[in-house]
């Protein structure tokens, strides 16, 4: 999977050379490019934005400049996406699905936008990563490129993509580790029995409670089995 990131601002990408996106990007399983739109400028003084037509605050990133950035990058092959707060919300069905494109062209706003004709004429898919309002589209670059790279092969060990929660759709049971009793609090018994087939069980039900009572929401989206049907109906009255 390659990324290209188009940005004002190359250097806040730093993070990404470091942990599990930076061993990827070592390793070669992900490839990591990111182009200053600022290059792209045929101004002496290296300019990108001008004021608005229409007058207001702020500055407006040039159309022809970025049009040449997303250029220089773009192919037909390419799955080209605007982080915008008009985007529709990031969520795990759409990184699973990000995860199988061969080329994503990432193109990051500043200041107070940019010309709304050249995100015309590229068409990208808008996505936003929540309700809030950011100083650029760096951060939510970065956000889509680590979720959609823990989905490419060779990037995490297949055991924990599949035994995490979201992939089942509900969240992550608790875990313990040593010692075995911290504060005077125990790690849960079923843990160290050896039972592995008892520690799935309960992990499954910590698992549906801890959704249910945390984000009762997320369970709606979910087809689940009678069994877990019965043990959240169990839950609501108290009975477990
Ligand atoms: C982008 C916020 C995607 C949330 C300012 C410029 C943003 C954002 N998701 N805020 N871009």
């Amino acid at each position: 999977m390659k990324f290209d990131v188009l940005t004002l601002f190359p250097e806040m990408f730093t993070p990404l050379t470091a942990s599990i996106i930076g061993r990827a990007s070592k390793n070669n399983y992900i490839k990591i490019n990111i182009t200053n739109i600022r290059d792209f400028s045929k101004d002496k003084h290296k300019k990108v934005d001008d004021t608005p037509y229409g007058g207001g605050a702020g500055m407006v990133m040039r159309a022809d400049v970025v049009y040449d950035a997303y250029k220089s990058v773009a192919t037909k092959e390419s799955k080209v996406i605007y982080l915008t707060p008009q985007g529709k919300t990031l969520d795990q069905e759409k990184v699973k699905n990000l995860s199988k494109e061969k080329h994503i062209v990432l193109l990051c706003g500043h200041y107070e936008g940019i010309d709304q004709r050249v995100i015309d004429e590229i068409a990208p898919e808008e996505i936003s990563i929540g309700d809030y309002v950011l100083t650029g589209g760096e951060l939510p670059a970065m956000v889509l490129i680590d979720s959609v790279s823990r989905y490419v092969e060779g990037v995490l060990n297949k055991d924990s993509i599949q035994e995490e929660s979201f992939s089942t759709g509900l969240l992550e049971y608790p875990q313990y580790t040593r010692p075995e009793i911290f504060y005077n609090r125990q790690v849960p018994e079923i843990l160290l029995s050896g039972h592995h087939e008892k520690i799935e069980d309960w992990r499954k039900k910590k698992s549906l409670e801890i959704t249910y009572n945390k984000r009762p929401d997320l369970l709606e989206k979910l087809t689940l089995t009678n069994e877990e049907k019965q043990y959240i109906e169990n839950l609501k009255e108290n009975k477990n």
